[in-house]
Parts: C-alpha cells; sequence; structure tokens
C-alpha cells in the first residue's frame, strides 16, 4: 500500500480563522480525500503555530497569558476544522510537549553536525512575519507586509545556511519540488543571490522553546514552527510506535502553503533538514492569495470573511466547491458573496442537484425505483455512446488536471459532464417516453435514465473529495451504500449495477434565493458593530459600508452624564488615550478623506483609518507621534477596519490638526 502525507501550514493564533485559512485547509482535505479514495495510506496534518514575539504581544494587548491566548484562539481554529467536517488525522500545536521536546532534538542534531555557532545579530526583523529582514536599516518597512522593520540587536544562534546553497539549487532542478514554476523561480533567484546565516535563536524574549543546553534563547518561531511537520509524526521521539510513524510517513508528500511563505519552506526548511542528515519533502505547493475588497483578506487589514458565516447560509460543501472551481489555484482570486451564491445556483443546485433528482425521480416514477437495464442494441444511439465516452475521458483528464492542483481545471471537466447529460436529457426527453408504454419506448426509455444514472455516479464519485457531504447524500439516494467505500483507481463506466434500489431522494442543494448574499452580508457587519465613529467626525456616507450599521442606543454602560452636562474622573478614565508612532500610511482607494494608517501602541501595531486625507499627506505622517483613542469598538470604514481613533482638534470647516507633543514621548504612554 502506497503511503501519503500532506500538511497545511500551522497557522497564527493571533487571528481567528477567517476563510483564507479554510481555503489552504480546505484544498488539503480534498486532496486527502482523494487519496484515501485511492488506497493510499493517508495522512493529513493540521495545527496551529503558538510561539514568538508576535504572539507573546497579541496576548499582552488582550490582557492574557501566551498560553491562555493561545488555548483559546487554537480551540477556535480546531474547532472550525471539525465543525466542517475536516478529514485531519492530528492537529499539532507548538505548545505541546511531545512538539517542544522534538524540536529541541532537532536543534541538537544540527547542532552536533556543526552548523551551529553563536555570534552577534545586529539588524532589522519584522514582528509581524517574524522574519530577519537582510540589508534593511532601522525604519526601512518589510519586504513582506510594509510594516517598519524593528532593530534587534542580541547574541544569538546562528545557523549555517551559507554552506546549503549549492545543494539547495540542486535540490529545485528538481522541477515538481517547487510549485507552481512561478515560485520556484523567485526561489532560484533568492538563492542564487548568494544567501547569509541565520539566526535561528532570540534572547530579548521568552516566549518560545528553549534552546538546548542555553535556556537563556529561546529557537526562533519559524524553525519551532517548521518542525511541526516532522514532530507531528514521531521525529525524535524515543516511542517505537512514533518512531515506526515517523519512518512510514516522512518524508512529506506534499507541503501546502500560501505564496507569502515560499522562502521559509523551501530555502530555510530543506536547508534544516539537510543538516540534521534528514530526508526532503517531495513537493511545496504554494497557492495565491484569496482576495476581499482588493487586497489580501488578512486580519491586520481588517478584511477578513468568517467562514462560519457561510457554513451557516449555504454549507461547507459550497465554500468548498467555490473556492476550488473559481479561484485559479496558485494565482490570487477574488471573493465576493455575489459570486458565492452565483456559482452554487448555477452549478451546485441547478447543475449537480438539479441532475441527481432529475434522474433519480424519474427512475422512481418509471421504474419502481430501481436502476434499469439499458436497450437491447437496436435502440441504442450514438447520443448514449458519446456521454459514456465523454464519462470514460473525463475520469482520466480529472485525475490528471487533480495531480497538478489544478482543481479548478479538474471541476470544469466534471460539469462540463454534468452539463452534457443535461441536454442529453433536455434531447432524449425520457417524460415524453416514459408516456408511452410500448416495448420500444420502455427500453429507449430505460437506456437513457441508466447513461444519465452512470454519468450522474461518475461525478459523484468524482466530486466526493470536494464536495463530501452533498456526494455523500447523492451516493444514498441511489442505493449504493458507502461512499468512502468506492476505489477510485478502478471507477470505469458501466459499474453501476442494473436493478439497484434507490434510497428516498431530496434534493441536496436547495437553490439560494437573493436574501442569501445580503444575509451574509449583515453576518459580517454585526461582527464588527461600531460603538462610535472612528475618524474625525462623521465620515461621508460614502466611505461608510453601505450594510446598516448597528449604534447602540446611548445609556446603558456607556458614561452617564449629570444635569449640567459633566462627568466624573472615572467617566473620563474609561477612554484609553495613548501615544503612537505611525508606521504606515496610505491613501484609501476610492476615498478623497481616508487614510490607512498603521499605529504602533508600544508593543501593538493597529489599523486606524483616519478622515485626514485632506489635511495630511501620507508620506509626512510616517515616524510622527499621534494620540489614539485605544479601547474604542472597531468599526468598517470602505471595507478597512478601524481600530482606534486619532485625536485632533477640528478647526473651521472640519480641518483637523493632529495632537502631538513637544517633548519626547514613548510610543504606548498613556494620557490621562
Ligand atoms: O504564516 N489567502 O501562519 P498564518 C490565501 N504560522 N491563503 C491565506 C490567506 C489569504 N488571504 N490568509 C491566510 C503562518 N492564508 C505561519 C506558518 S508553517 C510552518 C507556519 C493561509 O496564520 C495560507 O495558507 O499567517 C497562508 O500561508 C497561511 O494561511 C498563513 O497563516
Amino acid at each position: 500500500m502506497s503511503k501519503f502525507y500532506i500538511t497545511t501550514p500551522i497557522y497564527y493564533v493571533n487571528a481567528r480563522p477567517h476563510i483564507g485559512h479554510a481555503y489552504t485547509t480546505i484544498a488539503c482535505d480534498t486532496v486527502a480525500r482523494r487519496e484515501r479514495m485511492l488506497g493510499a495510506d493517508t495522512f493529513f496534518l493540521t495545527g496551529t503555530d503558538e510561539h514568538g514575539q508576535k504572539i507573546e504581544r497579541a496576548a499582552q494587548a488582550a490582557g492574557k497569558t501566551p498560553l491562555q491566548y493561545a488555548d483559546e484562539i487554537s480551540a477556535e481554529f480546531r474547532a472550525l476544522w471539525k465543525r466542517m467536517g475536516i478529514s485531519n488525522d492530528d492537529f499539532i500545536r507548538t505548545t505541546e510537549d511531545r512538539h517542544k521536546k522534538r524540536v529541541q532534538e532537532l536543534f541538537r542534531r544540527i547542532r552536533d553536525n556543526g552548523f551551529i555557532y553563536k555570534s552577534t545579530y545586529t539588524g532589522q526583523y519584522c514582528v509581524s512575519d517574524e522574519l530577519y529582514v537582510d540589508g534593511a536599516q532601522p525604519g526601512d518597512p518589510c519586504p513582506t507586509c510594509g510594516r517598519i522593520t524593528e532593530t534587534v540587536h542580541e547574541e544569538n544562534y546562528f545557523f549555517k545556511l551559507s554552506a546549503f546553497q549549492d545543494k539547495l539549487l540542486e535540490l529545485y532542478a528538481n522541477p515538481d519540488f517547487i510549485r507552481p514554476e512561478t515560485r520556484r523561480n523567485e526561489v532560484i533567484s533568492f538563492v542564487r543571490s548568494g544567501l547569509r546565516d541565520l539566526s535561528i535563536s532570540r534572547s530579548t524574549f521568552s516566549w518560545g522553546i528553549p534552546v538546548p543546553d542555553d535556556p537563556k534563547h529561546v529557537i526562533y518561531v519559524w524553525l519551532d514552527a517548521l518542525a511541526n511537520y516532522i514532530t507531528a509524526i514521531g521525529f525524535g521521539s524515543s516511542h517505537a510506535g512514533a518512531q515506526e510513524a515517523f519512518k512510514k510517513y516522512w518524508p512529506a508528500d506534499v507541503h501546502m502553503i500560501g505564496k507569502e511563505i515560499v522562502r521559509f519552506h523551501c530555502v530555510y526548511w530543506p536547508a534544516f533538514l539537510m543538516a540534521a542528515n534528514l530526508p526532503l519533502p517531495k513537493a511545496i505547493v504554494a497557492h495565491g492569495w484569496l482576495l476581499f475588497e482588493e487586497s489580501k483578506m488578512s486580519k491586520s487589514r481588517g478584511n477578513i470573511v468568517r467562514t462560519e458565516t457561510i457554513l451557516d447560509v449555504l454549507g461547507a460543501d459550497a465554500l468548498r466547491y467555490f473556492l476550488l472551481r473559481e479561484v485559479v489555484f496558485g494565482q490570487d482570486g477574488s471573493f465576493s458573496f455575489d459570486a458565492l451564491v452565483q456559482r452554487y445556483n448555477s452549478d451546485l443546485a441547478n447543475g449537480l442537484g438539479n441532475l441527481a433528482s432529475r434522474t433519480l425521480t424519474m427512475i422512481n416514477r418509471y421504474f419502481k425505483g430501481e436502476v434499469p437495464y439499458p436497450s437491447h442494441a437496436a435502440s441504442r444511439r450514438p447520443a448514449d455512446d458519446a456521454i459514456a465516452e465523454q464519462a470514460r475521458k473525463t475520469i482520466r483528464d480529472f485525475g490528471t488536471f487533480f495531480d497538478q492542483f489544478q482543481f479548478s481545471r479538474a471541476l470544469e471537466a466534471a460539469w462540463a459532464l454534468v452539463a452534457a447529460v443535461d441536454k442529453y436529457i433536455v434531447e432524449n426527453e425520457p417524460w415524453a417516453l416514459g408516456e408511452k408504454l410500448d416495448e420500444e419506448n420502455r427500453s429507449r426509455l430505460a437506456t437513457v435514465l441508466y447513461t444519465s444514472a452512470e454519468a450522474l455516479r461518475i461525478v459523484t464519485v468524482l466530486a466526493h473529495p470536494v464536495i463530501p457531504d452533498a456526494t455523500s447524500k447523492i451516493w444514498t439516494q441511489m442505493g449504493l451504500g458507502d461512499i468512502k467505500k468506492v476505489d477510485l483507481k478502478q471507477l470505469d463506466w458501466g459499474q453501476l449495477r442494473l436493478g439497484t434500489k434507490l434510497g428516498d431522494v431530496h434534493p441536496v442543494f436547495p437553490r439560494a434565493d437573493k436574501s442569501a448574499v445580503e444575509r451574509m452580508q449583515q453576518m459580517e457587519e454585526q461582527q464588527r458593530v461600531p460603538a462610535a465613529e472612528a475618524v474625525q467626525g462623521k465620515p461621508s456616507q460614502s466611505d461608510v459600508n453601505p450594510a446598516p450599521a448597528h449604534v447602540p442606543a446611548s445609556g446603558g454602560s456607556g458614561p452617564a452624564t449629570s444635569a449640567d452636562g459633566k462627568i466624573t474622573i472615572d467617566d473620563f478614565a474609561k477612554v484609553d488615550l495613548r501615544v503612537g508612532v505611525v508606521k504606515v500610511a496610505e491613501r484609501v482607494p476610492k476615498s478623497d478623506k481616508l487614510l490607512r494608517l498603521e499605529v504602533d501602541l508600544g508593543g501593538e501595531v493597529r489599523q486606524v483609518v483616519a478622515g485626514i486625507a485632506e489635511a495630511y499627506a501620507p508620506e509626512t505622517l510616517i515616524g510622527r507621534k499621534v494620540v489614539i483613542v485605544a479601547n474604542l469598538a472597531p468599526r468598517k470604514l470602505r471595507g478597512l477596519e478601524s481600530n482606534g481613533m486619532i485625536v485632533a482638534a477640528s478647526l473651521e470647516g472640519g480641518r483637523p490638526v493632529l495632537a502631538s507633543f513637544l517633548e519626547d514621548v514613548p510610543p504606548g504612554a498613556r494620557l490621562k
């Protein structure tokens, strides 16, 4: 029996899961399900990445210990995957003991092989990407996310990455190692331009795995995180069972990732493995980004879509099908609720769902729910053979596309068969044949319905890894038992057994009406309930997301004013005013008034959308100290989440002048 081992990235616990995370997880789940149907002993791993400075700071900002914080968000990922029926075989957390011990073992091996030394690092670091930015100067932005890098000066352990340049280039000679080709070319040119040794420990904070024999240092979070792919399946364990599992499943067949973490997976990871004398993964497959409102969906941009909203309204299969059919794997793709509902209705409700219900209903009506015998040669027509031929070709093409991770093309081929059978049914009018009782018409009817049902069976099997829930239901309605038991390798035309008794027939994809889009948009909006305006003055109507915003009525928990309009010192103390430093400032597309700012509040970087574009050019604000109302509930402006309000005097005509300081004040300082 062959084996197949596939992994998702392990997700950071500083953000709740959104459909960007679901995208990778769904793609891996689909591949894992197909491999199981092909008979491979499959292991599918996902999990959460819980150490490092970014998580430590996020926990601090939330007023929790890093572990409390990680426990909560990791549990959300796990619960979401469970709700979606994701078929992962394990879920690794980097804070688990099994992981920590085995990472230390990996560190030891690399050190014992002579690839680790101690030195001093002085340079720039991006906490958001947990990335050392070679060659950057203080104040330079991170090349990946654009945030201002921080200067790090500390004694660290270094990994001799430079020793692996040639070996890595040899590795990339295999065209299947990095996919798609564009990513492979980027990596090759990065490595050709020269590799510098890499700092693999930090000593100025403690939220991480201690370096063996030198616990003042914690292991660099990317070495810690990448190692999950081997620690989860037993590397470094002394238990015989775990050692067996590691021997069986490693090396991984596929590490699937988003394109922004290619360097870590294609350069650092294979170099660490080479240094530890371990086999290398067979393929790193990088997909593009899901975009929403024109930019990458991410927590820091405030433009995420929660998976739960789609599950509540349309179900997991709808999201799975949409993401894999609509987005060309490897490229960026836009998400919109309109496109989701349109695809759902056209391909699932009117496409596969309709084919299943009309075919099975007619078998019920005309053949008492038993799959009829196709007619004898005399009443066969070329159209019947054409469907059989197309179905055989679809099985081949679907497999070829799938093996190349071209999910959208594979589904396109399968749905072309759905469309062909629909046309075949319309042209052969089984309902008209069913009205006539003579033998010739009966046998023609049998052929038409057998042909339709057999094509339906084939599409159902092929689509099962993508839409497991609906296809399991169709399978049961066809009276075929458990779809998981199908041997995909043997799939061929003509295997539908005559006389198979159908189960009860129900529609599997009820049509979504127009309100589905609105309902989903509203559900997302309600997640971002504003409590007050996030910019000076009221934003113009066009700047506010058009969905109705719920503003809580005054009173309640808000500061109570006395009859003369005065508030108490306690009321004032409820407003958390902080000093911030502007790190990023840019215009909000299609808005004259708004700027998007990233403001460092001393350990936490906030996105704030402010109505000051008419008074301040974005470049003049970088590095400037500002005052932020830090405990304002988030609100969405032009699709961007604003987390706080910038304080300014409002002059005649509403012109804002930012509050500022004469003395030097550190970011994060409180005004009171
Ligand atoms: O990078 N479009 O974790 P992360 C497509 N912990 N995919 C998206 C996406 C989007 N808009 N947003 C997120 C990390 N993803 C590290 C990984 S692995 C050893 C350590 C998906 O929480 C995509 O797979 O930032 C991306 O690579 C991953 O989530 C990043 O998740």
